[in-house]
């Protein structure tokens, strides 16, 4: 093997056993499911697969010669001090931080803006490797107590501890089976709502985040202060509808206890409330009672979104999308509540995002704009606009405000802007953003870098943004290696963001790098949503390809310089487009995807997930999945007679062992599959390509992951690709 050219003779690939035998009928279609077994991530032949093919993969790694360089200068360049936006909870000021390299940010407290800070709670001293994060949190109304819920090796199941912020000491108090909750306290700080699901019966056996079970039966609890999790209040289940998910809120007032509820991954809910000053004894009335908390139905079907934005008693305003598809806000009076009055239509081209109130009585309204973040300051009572904030180009990554403050923190970051966190005064006639803080990243020079935004013609003429980050002046010869990143689904937006790895190669490579905000996100809003999602998903991979194309066309690149790359849903897009063009790219890497568009909704909370994909259960879905799933898609490019010379992109499959939102399975299926039919078939194959798997030990889906291990995945993938694109290292 040469150090910089891709492989010429196949790689030996360790075998898989196929069983034949296991063949499923969907509708009176046979499918053949020969890696079943992988299924079982406990089974020792799984444990054997895995442990073979991270041999491989480091084998093809060591031959990868920018590695330890990418590896060396990615830790460098991460090195910086992070900060988040700070929040006011009671009469105190908390914000999170990174000194650079720390595994996991660190929660602080202050009295003041200028006073000193003293670390809350420092998740680095919680494991020995940083494996355990912080996920969710909530400081109660006086400040007094942190209710702080970790996780363990990224996965989604979470433990709430609670902590007396004044002493830093923890409260014996201890909540498991804690999964896609808040934690949201009353405002006698007696104790706080949180959801879960009922404690597996084998809990304690299994590793908590590798197992594979479906989520069903959410409940939402109420927890005392100072008691047992067994005397926890339950407030809703649904026994009926075992799919459902649930959140609580607490109006801003502290009067109402908001339930919402969720079907699946749709933008749509159900919003109930309770009055908590009309239960007799309040919540600790309620412990030891059989009855659920007497909720009132506000709105009872699914047809729309209503998020919460402010409350003067009964009256209530919201975020909302009925008949609205980039939102609105709305109003009700619960003592009137069939009677709707709209306060803020609908923006005939923007998404409203998101809207909080603020300063009494005036609301910060973020719209997305053509994928870049536009911020109004509006009155709340009539939605009249009081004044734009103007925001370059970019994101607002984050906004902490309340409604009793004047003063607003907002974060904003685009590709050439690490961070800036501005703070505005309401209270001035003319309210200004001015930087509290702004992060700066030593060894980065963000005029070396131009971004521009092109719209692309997709197959059916709709016009897909792409944001294209390179470096300036470059030549449009087709010669650059290029790294086209997608999503495409769930309403998911992807705005501007700096990432320090992206950066790196930009620089090192040449890399030009783009993002194509395909059909299935929330760009343009909810019908940007459905025009990628179920009978349309076909839309987010011709959305893709066609902007790979322009790349080609517009002389960025060409497909032996062209890597792709996704995550999750992003990464079954890039499964399904290697698949449908083999021939247009040199390079795929798919992070923790759907691979097996037939049994996803089999395994955690995969069946959430049938709202954007569809169930093969039916049988007229079960004809869309058939056609793009990457499991059921891999077909030799050289037996068509026109692809003669084409082989598949070198692909990477990440996955991780902890990985409960994707399990693992779906890579590893897919591993084997790309293995056997690419790669080890009676005759000689054309195939040198590398296909490998890189499985992350002790690390879920993405979130929580400690920086070593980011950094350590970000070199494999970025000189896993170098080696394949044949991109040299430029000092
Ligand atoms: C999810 O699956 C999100 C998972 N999830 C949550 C939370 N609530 C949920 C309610 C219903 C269904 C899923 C939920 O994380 C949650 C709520 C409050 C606080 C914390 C968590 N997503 C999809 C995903 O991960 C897309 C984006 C979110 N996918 C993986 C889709 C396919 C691949």
């Amino acid at each position: 093997m040469g150090s910089l050219s891709t492989f010429d003779e196949p790689l030996l690939y360790p075998t898989a056993r196929r069983d034949e035998a296991v063949v499923d009928d969907y509708h009176g279609v046979m499918v053949p499911d020969p890696y079943r077994w992988l299924e079982d991530p406990d089974s020792e032949e799984t444990k054997e697969f895995v442990g073979n093919q991270m041999i491989l993969t480091d084998s093809v790694l060591k031959t990868c010669d920018t590695r330890e360089k990418l590896h060396e200068n990615l830790t460098k360049l991460y090195d910086f001090p992070k900060y988040d936006t700070p929040f006011r909870a009671g009469d105190k000021y908390f914000y999170f931080h990174n000194t650079g390299l720390q595994p996991q940010n660190v929660l602080y407290v202050q009295d003041s803006l200028d006073g000193n800070s003293e670390t809350l709670l420092d998740p680095n001293t919680l494991s020995e490797d940083g494996t355990v994060s912080l996920s969710i949190f909530s400081v109660s109304e006086d400040a007094k107590h942190l209710a702080y819920g970790t996780s363990s090796s990224g996965s989604d199941w979470v433990t709430i501890k609670v902590m007396q912020i004044e002493d830093k000491t923890t409260e014996p108090d201890t909540i498991s089976w804690v999964k896609f909750s808040t934690i949201c306290w009353t405002h006698d700080n007696k104790g706080f709502f949180y959801s879960r699901y009922p404690a597996p019966s084998d809990g304690e056996k299994f590793d908590a985040g590798t197992e594979t079970n479906v989520n069903l039966h959410h409940e939402l609890y109420y927890h005392l202060l100072g008691t047992d999790q067994s005397e926890d209040i339950l407030c809703w289940n649904d026994p009926d509808n075992p799919k459902h998910t649930r959140l609580a809120s607490v109006t801003e007032d502290g009067k109402y206890i908001l339930l919402y509820t969720y079907e699946n991954c749709d933008p749509v809910n159900k919003i109930y409330y309770c009055d908590i000053t009309m239960l007799p004894n309040g919540l600790e009335g309620c412990q030891g009672k059989k009855e659920l908390l007497p909720f009132v139905k506000l709105v009872d079907n699914f047809d729309a979104s209503y998020q919460y934005v402010a409350n003067d008693d009964s009256i209530f305003t919201f975020l909302c999308n009925k008949d609205a598809p980039r939102s609105k806000l709305v109003r009700v009076d619960l003592k009137e509540p069939t009677s709707w009055v709209e306060i803020l239509e609908e923006n005939k081209t923007d998404v409203l995002e998101s809207a909080v109130a603020v300063n009494g009585n005036q609301i910060l309204a973020n719209y997305l704009s053509d994928v870049k973040n536009v911020l109004h300051l509006r009155d709340l009572q009539t939605g009249a606009l009081l004044c734009h904030l103007p925001l370059d180009i970019g994101s607002v990554s984050q906004i902490s405000c309340r409604r009793k403050d004047s003063i607003v923190f907002i974060g904003f970051t685009s590709f050439l802007v690490p961070n800036i966190i501005y703070v505005c005064n309401l209270e001035l006639e003319v309210p200004q953003l001015r930087i509290f803080r702004e992060i700066v990243v030593p060894g980065f020079n963000k005029n070396e870098f131009e971004v521009h935004q092109v719209f692309v013609p997709s197959k059916d003429g709709t016009r897909i943004p792409m944001s294209i980050v390179a470096r300036k002046g470059i030549c449009l010869d087709g010669s650059h290696p290029c790294l086209l990143f997608g999503y495409g689904g769930f309403n998911v937006s992807i705005t501007p963001y700096f990432t320090v790895s992206r950066i790196l190669i930009a620089k090192h490579f040449n890399v030009v790098f783009c993002i194509a905000n395909i059909r299935g996100g929330g760009e343009y809003g909810e019908e940007w949503h459905k025009a990628g999602a179920l009978a349309k998903k076909h839309n987010c991979f011709d959305d893709f390809i066609s902007a790979a194309e322009y790349l080609v066309s517009g002389g960025y690149t060409q497909p032996k310089k062209l890597c792709i790359e996704g995550g999750s849903n992003g990464g079954l897009l890039i499964g399904a487009c290697i698949n449908q063009r083999p021939d247009l790219f040199q390079c795929a890497l798919a992070h923790v995807g759907v691979m097996d568009m037939l049994r996803f909704h089999k395994f955690t909370i995969g069946h959430a997930w049938t709202s954007d994909f569809g169930c093969s259960d039916n049988e007229e879905e079960f004809n869309w999945l058939i056609k793009y799933s990457p499991l059921h898609n891999v077909r030799r490019p050289w037996d068509k007679p026109f692809y003669k010379v084409i082989q598949y992109p070198s692909t990477m499959l990440l996955t991780a062992d902890h990985d409960d939102r994707v399990v693992p399975l779906h890579s590893l299926k897919l591993l084997a599959t790309m293995q056997y039919v690419l790669c080890t078939s009676r005759e000689r194959s054309p195939q040198t390509n590398p296909i490998v798997g890189r499985i992350e030990c002790k690390a879920g889906h993405g979130a929580g992951r400690p920086t070593q291990k980011m950094i350590d995945e970000a070199a494999d993938r970025y000189a896993f690709m170098a080696k394949m694109l044949d991109a040299p290292w430029i000092d």
